[in-house]
This record gives C-alpha cells, sequence and structure tokens, in this order.
C-alpha cells in the first residue's frame, strides 16, 4: 500500500503507521518553523523511510540507547536533523551520561524541538554525538556520515571476528544503516568509502540513498547526471531501488533483501519528492533550506489530513505505536545481549574482561609494561623507527588497537607485527593490519567509526596529505573521539621528493584544530611518552608527528628525562643556576640542532636554556607556575626552531623573539643541501640567540638611560 494514496485523498483512513510517519513530518515542519530556520523539506519526504526502518527492523533500545549490539541508525544527510530528532523523540530514546549511565530523562522532550537550533537545545542545527544520546555519530558535512558508517560496519566485523565464539555466534552482529542524499553521493569521500566498504563485502552495512533530485542550487541535472546504481554495482554492492518512497511494503521488501544479502553491502535507492505535501514547494529547492512558511505549513498538514492548527501535536497512540514496535522488540533484543554476556562471562571471562574495558575506554592492566628504553645514540634512528617499536610494544598488551594506513605502512612503519595479528579482509575479519587504500579522507572517518564502536583505532600517512583528511579529523575532534593520527615524513626533511611532499603550514593547521592534540618528538624517548600520553587519552585525538630520518637518542644522564613530554614542554638543558640569558625553543628533529648550540654557547660562556617543547596542546594545559617555571616571563631573549611555518610561534617567542622557520615551499634536494638552503645549523641559532641577547641588553639599557634623563 502507497501511503500517499491515502494520506491525500482521505484523512479518515489514516492508520496508525500513516499517523506515525505524519507525526514526524510535522513535528519537523512545526520545529523548523519555530526556528525560522532549517530544512523541512527532507524529513517531510523521508518520514516513511526512517519509520519504517525504525519500528519494523532497526535493533535498537530505545530505553539503553548504548547497548553494544545495536543496530547503528546514521543520518549522513545531517542537515535532515529534524527527522532524526522527531525519531528520538517519538521513540522515547533515553539520554545517557557521558560515563555511560543509563539516565531517566528522555534525550529529545517535546520542549527541545520547540526550542531547535537555539542555545544550548537538545536539539542543534546538525546532530551531535555526545550532545543528544541517540545520535550515533556528528554529520553536517556530506559525505562524512556514509564514510563513517563504513568504519561502523568494520568495527562490528571485527568485534564479531574476535569475540563471537561457539554458542555465541551473535555476540556481535549488528547492521549499519546509514541515509545519505544527492550530496553526499556527489562528495569524494563516499566514493573512497563505498569503495572500500566492497571490496570488504561489508554485508551488514546498508545505504539509503535519498534519490530526490535536489540540492540548493536546483535540479541535480545542474551538476549530477552519473548513474548511482551503475556506479555502486561496480563497487560490488548490491543495488536495489524503491520507486516511491511512501511506499511502506516495497521499502521493508528493500530491507529485507539487505537482510538477506550476506556477501556484499547493500544500497537502496528510495525515489522521493522533497518537501512532500506542501502544495508549493514540494520537489523544490525551495523545500531544502528555509521554513515552509506559515501559509504553506498549514496546506501541507491540510494535506496530511492533519488538523490543521495545531503545533507540535502528537496524537494519542503514537508514543505507544512506537513502544510497541522498536521499544518492545529492541528492549527484548538488548535484554536478552546482556543475559548471554552474563553467560559469555562466564565461559570467557578474559574476552568478557577485555569488552568491558573497551567500551569504558579503559586500557589492559599493565598495558604499558614492555614500553621499551632507548640508549644514548649520537646517530640514532628515525622517529618513525622508535614510534615502530612502542607500537608493537603496546599493541601486544592491547589487543584492541588496531589500524593501517592508507598504503603508506612501509614507509610509516604502522605494522603490527606480531605473530597472528594479520591482515584485515573480507576473508579475515579478524586482521589488526588495515589496508584503507589511497584514501586518506575516508580513513579519517573510517577511524571515527572504528572509534564510535570503541576500538582503540590509529590510521597513518605522510604528512603533507593530512591536507587530503582534515574534514573527517575535525569531526574526530569536535566528536572527542581518541583517535591516533601517525604521520611521518615531517618536514623538508624528507629531501628529495621536494616541496610537494614537505609539509610547511600543516603543523600550524594541526595546531589551530580546537581539542586535537600535536606532539611532534624529538627523539626515541620522547616517542615512547608520546604514546604513552596518546594512549591514556579518552575524549581527544592525537597527531602523531615523527620523521623519516634518524635523528639522535639524546643522552638522558646528561639532559633531562623524556617523562616532561607530557606536560607539552620541559627544560631540556639548563643555564648554570637556571638562570639563562636566552631560551631556545624547539620540536622534533631540531631539538637535537638546538643541543648542538647549546653546547657551543656554554663553551663561550653564553647562559642558555634549551627547551623541548613537542606539545604547545600538552603544555598550554599546565598551570601557570609550570608555564613561567619554563618559559619565565622576564627572559625575552628567545629563538624557536622548527622546519615549517612559523605561524602561531610568536605566542612562545613574544613579539620580541626571533623564529628559525621557513617562509616558503620547500625544495627538492638532498637533505644536507636543503638544511643549508633554509638554513639550519648549529651557527645559525647560536648567532641568533646572541643577536637576542644583544638587542635585549640594548633594550634594557634604552629604557635605562630613558630612566636616568626622567
Ligand atoms: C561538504 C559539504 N558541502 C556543502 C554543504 C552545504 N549543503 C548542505 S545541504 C546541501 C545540499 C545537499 O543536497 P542533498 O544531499 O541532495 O540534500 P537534499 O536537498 O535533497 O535534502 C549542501 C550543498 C555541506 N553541508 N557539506
Ligand atoms: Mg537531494
Amino acid at each position: 500500500m502507497s501511503i500517499a494514496t491515502v494520506s491525500l485523498s482521505s484523512p479518515v483512513l489514516q492508520t496508525m503507521d500513516l499517523t506515525c510517519v505524519n507525526a514526524i513530518r510535522t513535528l519537523s515542519m512545526d520545529g523548523v518553523q519555530a526556528a525560522n530556520s532549517g530544512h523541512p523539506g527532507t524529513p517531510m519526504a523521508l518520514a516513511p523511510v526512517a519509520y519504517c526502518l525504525w519500528q519494523q527492523f532497526l535493533r535498537f533500545d530505545p530505553q539503553d540507547p548504548v547497548w553494544p549490539n545495536r543496530d547503528r541508525f546514521v543520518l549522513s544527510i545531517g542537515h535532515a536533523s529534524m527527522l532524526l530528532y522527531s525519531l528520538l523523540h517519538l521513540t522515547e530514546v533515553r539520554a545517557v551520561s557521558k560515563d555511560y549511565e543509563t539516565l531517566g530523562e528522555v534525550s529529545v522532550p517535546l520542549d527541545a524541538i520547540k526550542s531547535f537550533r537555539q542555545l544550548d537545545s537538545r536539539c542543534p542545527g546538525h546532530p551531535e554525538y555526545r550532545w543528544t544520546s541517540g545520535v550515533e555519530t556528528t554529520t553536517g558535512p556530506l559525505g562524512q556520515g556514509v564514510a563513517t558508517s563504513v568504519g561502523i560496519a568494520i568495527a562490528r566485523q571485527w568485534l564479531a571476528a574476535r569475540y563471537n565464539r561457539p554458542g555465541f555466534e551473535g555476540l556481535f552482529d549488528f547492521n549499519v544503516y546509514a541515509l545519505c542524499g544527492d550530496g553526499c553521493m556527489m562528495e569524494g569521500i563516499s566514493s573512497e568509502a563505498a569503495s572500500l566498504a566492497g571490496h570488504l563485502k561489508l554485508s551488514n552495512l546498508c545505504w539509503i540513498y535519498d534519490n530526490n533530485h535536489i540540492t540548493i542550487e536546483g535540479n541535480t541535472s545542474l551538476a549530477f547526471t552519473e548513474d548511482v546504481a551503475t556506479r555502486f554495482i561496480g563497487y560490488g554492492w548490491n543495488v536495489t531501488r524503491v520507486g516511491d518512497a511512501n511506499d511502506l511494503e516495497m521499502l521493508a521488501r528493500a530491507f529485507r533483501t539487505f537482510h538477506s544479502t550476506k556477501d556484499r553491502p547493500t544500497l537502496i535507492i528510495v525515489d522521493s519528492h522533497i518537501g512532500y505535501g506542501a502544495p508549493h514547494k514540494q520537489d523544490t529547492s525551495g523545500a531544502h533550506g528555509e521554513p515552509l512558511g506559515e501559509e504553506e505549513v498549514r496546506l501541507a498538514k491540510r494535506n496530511y489530513g492533519w488538523p490543521e492548527d495545531k503545533k507540535f501535536f502528537v496524537p494519542e497512540g503514537v508514543y505507544d505505536h512506537f513502544r510497541q514496535g522498536i521499544g518492545k522488540r529492541g528492549k527484548q533484543l538488548r535484554d536478552a545481549w546482556f543475559a548471554r554476556i552474563g553467560e559469555y562471562r562466564k565461559q570467557y571471562p578474559e574476552l568478557a574482561e577485555e569488552l568491558f574495558r573497551m567500551q569504558h575506554r579503559q586500557l589492559p592492566e599493565g598495558w604499558d609494561r614492555e614500553l621499551p628504553e632507548f640508549p644514548a645514540d649520537p646517530k640514532g634512528l628515525a622517529t618513525r623507527e622508535s614510534s615502530a617499536k612502542v607500537l608493537n610494544a603496546a599493541a601486544k598488551n592491547i589487543p584492541w588497537l588496531i589500524g593501517g594506513s592508507a598504503d603508506l605502512a612501509p614507509s610509516t612503519k604502522t605494522r603490527i607485527t606480531q605473530e597472528g595479528a594479520g591482515d584485515f579482509s573480507a576473508e579475515n575479519y579478524a586482521g589488526r593490519n588495515f589496508h584503507f587504500g589511497i584514501r586518506e579522507h575516508a580513513m579519517g572517518a573510517i577511524l571515527n567509526g572504528l572509534s564510535l564502536v570503541k576500538v582503540r583505532p590509529f590510521g597513518s600517512g605522510f604528512f603533507i596529505f593530512v591536507d587530503y583528511m582534515r574534514g573527517s579529523m575535525r569531526l574526530s575532534a569536535l566528536m572527542e573521539l581518541p583517535v591516533i593520527y601517525v604521520f611521518t615524513h615531517d618536514s623538508i626533511g624528507v629531501g628529495e621528493d621536494g616541496p610537494t611532499h614537505q609539509p610547511i603550514e600543516q603543523l600550524a593547521h594541526m595546531r589551530s584544530m580546537p581539542g586535537l592534540i600535536v606532539i611532534r618528538p624529538a627523539d626515541a624517548n620522547e616517542v615512547r611518552e608520546a604514546w604513552k600520553v596518546i594512549l591514556q587519552l579518552h575524549h581527544e585525538p592525537a597527531v602523531l608527528v615523527l620523521t623519516r630520518q634518524a635523528v639522535p637518542t639524546i643522552d638522558r644522564t646528561k639532559y633531562a628525562p623524556a617523562s616532561g613530554l607530557a606536560r607539552g614542554a620541559y627544560i631540556l638543558a639548563d643555564a648554570p643556576g637556571g638562570e639563562p640569558e636566552v631560551i631556545l625553543i624547539a620540536t622534533g628533529s631540531e631539538v637535537a640542532l638546538c643541543l648542538e648550540a647549546y653546547e657551543q654557547l656554554s663553551k663561550e660562556g653564553v647562559r642558555a636554556r634549551v627547551v623541548s617543547m613537542p606539545s604547545w596542546e600538552l603544555f598550554d594545559d599546565q598551570d601557570r607556575n609550570y608555564r613561567d617555571a619554563v618559559l619565565p616571563p622576564h627572559v625575552k631573549a628567545r629563538v624557536s626552531v622548527e622546519e615549517a611555518s612559523d605561524f602561531g610561534w610568536s605566542k612562545y617567542t613574544g613579539s620580541e623573539g626571533h623564529n628559525v622557520c621557513i617562509e616558503s615551499f620547500g625544495a627538492s634536494a638532498p637533505l644536507k643541501q636543503l638544511l643549508k638552503k633554509f638554513g639550519f645549523s648549529a651557527e645559525r641559532i647560536v648567532a641568533a640567540a646572541k643577536t637576542q641577547i644583544a638587542q635585549q641588553r640594548a633594550q634594557s639599557s634604552t629604557i635605562g638611560e630613558n630612566n636616568d634623563i626622567v
């Protein structure tokens, strides 16, 4: 039965299904109208799709929206947020505190819908994870949701392969549904992610494509005429079609097709009418991103057979209908699962303990017991090499630390090499080494998806290609997900590959992102400390920036211990009595250069201090006393040294300090020549330090003279 015919012809004939669908529609319209901003058209069109999925299929318990084996629903069209808020409201999803304690209150009360898009409302403009319970991932930047859904689906396959056991085959068997539109389909990230999902044969993944032919500028004929079905068949997906978004039976059939497809992901292409039922706006871009207007809302309600003047109206029986559908089914499944997990704990106590810790973002006991110490060595090793050793030592004791690279693992050294770690593939979902392919942007979103299911993911690549994945990384930070990004080839130290491969402004980019922790360690022992810090993070993504080339392993009997890294910056070498005339501040490979300069200055009787500053964010988090102890405000002679843009460094060197930096793109040449060309030598640092001291002296004597005159 197509509910369209019923709704438009005979209001009296409304079934409860249709009433629920129309409740979703009208709540969405009213929310947008009250806010006088938002996107009404797509929730109106897709209400039957969402209703069919949630009420008939989704294995989701509104009373416990964080139950680990729940099906996930991802609204990749984040602008249609009112669709999700209406569902969360009508199904009475409970709010969950950040520490996983289920609370009694509802996540989206009617008042939240009435205050859609207002400050502090549980219904912000786009769905935000960790803000509104029941929102599985933050969406808004088109394409991110679908790509993230691939990560969620991968995580489920990995969990199933590791934790499902005989008698417990269904411990992890959840499905992932993502609702997307023309925008998601156009964004390149969806192609990257869909290609990988097809390759990995993720049969637990279902994308629903809202084929409404409308985007902001008008009809999709303006810019999008590709054959989506053929494209996805090419990716190895199962593709099915529903010709009318109002046809609940055809929708149900499509979802059943998804369930019975065991060797591929499924794409359901649904033809819909944006702004369905609004007489002047249906099928136009005018229904996309602005309120319908009071009169149009009234007319649409009339079309639905709805009381025209009622706002935020939920007819009797609607809540109860959802309780009897998704509510009852979800609770039964959830309770049965927890009963099984009790049994599981008895039979597999170690695995159950792993799951408990993982799901609470805790680490196993003694996780750091094998982290290596590195002896002093003037020749040293590349920080990517020391990182490989530390990562592998940690991975031994953290079984759910999993990840990989965008085809650069041999260079980024992120492979987990221990026996049995294996490669994640369609044939081996238990593998811990992932091959994301050359798909940086999707890799970022997939890492977010993995992290949302609470395994601990890392991804790696060349630092320069961070530019390709910033969109996903921003969502890691916004969602407060502890994703680990390992980037190597961090500077002109790359040498011959030249300016296309030499990061300059990337550190500044990363440091400017709220909530992201960037660490550029100076040597092998700082690398160990960096991993220690990163692995203990709960709510922050971290970027580890590593060298391709060898750097000396600093003699810690002579200089300060690397444990100072945890505070972001620390005094590595100091002037006698802790009274420096000049402070040299550096990160990563430039720290060793500063130590050389320091030795030279010391020989000449110049009192210098070297501060290793691997992480601005960790340092800025310290109290004022510590920060002032490391960088005493009265010592204004300061030199920063970093093979990158100086953007932001004046925060630490002051307006009078000097920044040894790179103000252009790099160049292709052997490293030695590059260091010369760009002026990275101990001599230059020594000279800069002396100039700084002289300048400060001249200034203070001028002040003195002026004072005399006064
Ligand atoms: C990456 C990105 N670019 C641009 C936008 C702005 N934007 C929001 S919705 C939209 C049009 C989306 O069209 P479609 O996915 O077909 O959604 P519909 O209008 O059908 O609801 C655009 C361009 C965005 N949210 N994300
Ligand atoms: Mg569209």
